[in-house]
């Protein structure tokens, strides 16, 4: 985000609308930590802004058009259409109990999606930019999937080792090549658009190298949507997963369109960061159609530095970590753990020593303490603010405005390490009267504006912060010591220490 919105964020009430996507997902896996990842972090995103007072609009989905679709269909006895009807619930479920906060799920298989497609084709080819050519590539007749030269394996097939066949087949084009100095230029003017920064070289680098004109259709794949201009062709893989993000606020003509798009950041995983930070862009300034603001490309998780993945059969089930330390700390974890941008290791050794270092001790048994005195307390609690000082606000919004969660985090636990000392520093368990009311007073306040902050991370943790303290979970607005009124009702710890020993 650029320095003049967080200026104009900072002063005033103005609403600013922020339009956030996902990737949307291949049903030929279920959800797994690496696709819980990038959504989760995107929920975290969505969550600050709605909290910022942001009109907030949030994209996720699936992907369900492809031969590896309709393999995975048939490998199962079901069509197609039964196959991606089910795995995509599955995709729904899992991001219910990750507490993800969509405000769409779309589905490539939607009739409003293939409209989107023929007139997203159709925009294209009235800029001349579709023409009719012959694709030339690998093929592996057993698995009918197309490969690259870079996806083969010892020159065989990546996924079943077979040997693969030279293929020559009629298809059309799109004129990537055209927008060769476009883009240059747009990465150029655009500061932010190419994201996390260091990531930028190495796209401009490849497109200052020549863009290869890109081929958008096939006769053999028929999982697809059909090539209007020419029906014995349907659309290959992503000019259909592309222009998910314009049917998701619908495009051409409706109103959220009107007040979402542009987007104002894809977050994607860093192989799929060609498609969004060049092929995209290219066709939208084909169509004619503003670009969005940013790609975030994010590194991958891995596990023993390896890339988690159902392929790779190092898969981590969300869902199993979730019910075993709650979905918040599994969240907090993706936020706190890794650099966003950066590549991260998965282990379940780190993430418990997160939830006892962080969440138990840190700030369960800070709320537990604060909570226990209060309770006891017999009068108003009431207080001058000691500790507002101690709270950089400015910092956390700084940091994710920059989508630097990690940063975020750090600056949140300095508050709350703030508010721990002074519960030591002052003994507040000797203190009595007035003294003791003003501590409360301060402490309380400050597990207030915690619960705030962090309940874009921990939406549950926060909610029950704030249910003990008995206040109404607020908004950034109101991140600042004020008159405390809530009623204090002690409700047990937010975490349970994990016994490491077991
Ligand atoms: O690529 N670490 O879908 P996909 C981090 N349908 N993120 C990971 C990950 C890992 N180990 N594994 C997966 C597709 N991801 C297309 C996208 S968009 C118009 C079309 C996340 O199911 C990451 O966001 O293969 C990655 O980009 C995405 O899942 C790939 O999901």
């Amino acid at each position: 985000m650029s320095a003049a919105y967080h200026a104009f964020r900072q002063h005033g009430d103005h609403i600013s609308k922020f339009y956030i996507t996902t990737p949307i997902y291949y049903v030929n896996s279920v959800p797994h930590i690496g696709t819980a990842y990038t959504t989760i972090m995107s929920d975290i995103l969505a969550r600050w802004h709605r909290l910022a007072g942001d009109d907030v609009f949030f994209l996720t989905g699936t992907d369900e058009h492809g031969e590896k679709v309709a393999k995975a269909a048939s490998a199962n006895g079901e069509s197609p259409k039964e196959f991606t009807d089910r795995i995509s619930v599955k995709f729904i479920d899992v991001w219910k109990k990750l507490n993800i906060s969509y405000d769409r799920f779309i589905r490539t298989t939607e009739a409003e999606h293939t409209k989107t497609v023929d007139r997203f084709v159709q925009l294209l080819s009235d800029s001349g930019d579709i023409y009719k050519g012959e694709y030339a590539g690998w093929y592996c007749v057993p698995d009918e999937t197309f490969l690259t030269e870079l996806q083969l394996v010892n020159g065989r097939c990546p996924e079943c080792g077979r040997e693969v066949k030279w293929v020559k087949e009629e298809a059309y084009f799109f004129r990537l090549s055209k927008y060769k100095d476009r883009l240059l230029e747009y990465y150029k003017s655009h500061k932010d658009f190419l994201s996390p920064e260091f990531r930028s070289k190495e796209i401009s680098n490849r497109v200052e190298g020549g863009l290869k004109d890109l081929d958008i259709t096939r006769i053999s794949v028929d999982w697809a949507i059909g090539f209007q201009p020419d029906p014995k062709h349907y659309i290959y893989v992503w000019i259909d997963a592309l222009t998910n993000y314009l049917t998701g606020i619908d495009w051409p003509d409706g109103e959220k369109f009107k007040e979402f798009w542009p987007a104002d950041v894809h977050v994607v995983g860093k192989e799929i960061n060609w498609f969004h930070s060049v092929i995209w862009p290219a066709m939208l300034m084909s169509a004619k159609i503003e670009l969005p603001r940013k790609v975030f490309a994010h590194g991958w998780l891995t596990v023993a530095g390896e890339k988690m993945g159902k392929s790779k059969g190092n898969a981590i089930d969300p869902v199993q970590l979730a019910d075993k330390y709650s979905a918040d700390a599994l969240r907090y974890f993706c936020a706190r753990e890794i650099s966003f941008g950066r590549d991260g290791d998965f282990s379940e050794a780190k993430l418990v020593e997160r939830i006892n270092n962080e969440l138990v001790a840190d700030l369960g048994n800070f709320l537990n303490r604060v909570v226990t005195m209060a309770e006891k307390f017999d009068g108003k609690i009431e207080g001058e603010p000691e500790l507002e000082g101690k709270l950089d606000l400015d910092g956390i919004r700084k940091s994710m405005d920059e989508l630097d969660t990690l940063s975020a985090l750090d600056t949140i636990w300095k508050f709350l390490g703030e508010l721990n000392k002074y519960v030591n520093d002052k003994a507040v368990w000797k203190l009595e009267g007035k003294e003791l009311s003003n501590a409360l007073y301060n402490l309380l306040e400050g597990a207030r504006i915690i619960s705030i902050l962090i309940s874009p991370f921990m939406p549950d943790t926060a909610a029950r912060m704030s249910e003990q303290i008995g206040v109404k979970l607020g908004t950034l607005k109101d991140c600042k010591f004020g008159e405390f009124n809530g009623k204090v009702s002690k409700k047990g710890f937010l975490f349970k220490k994990v016994d490491t020993k077991a």
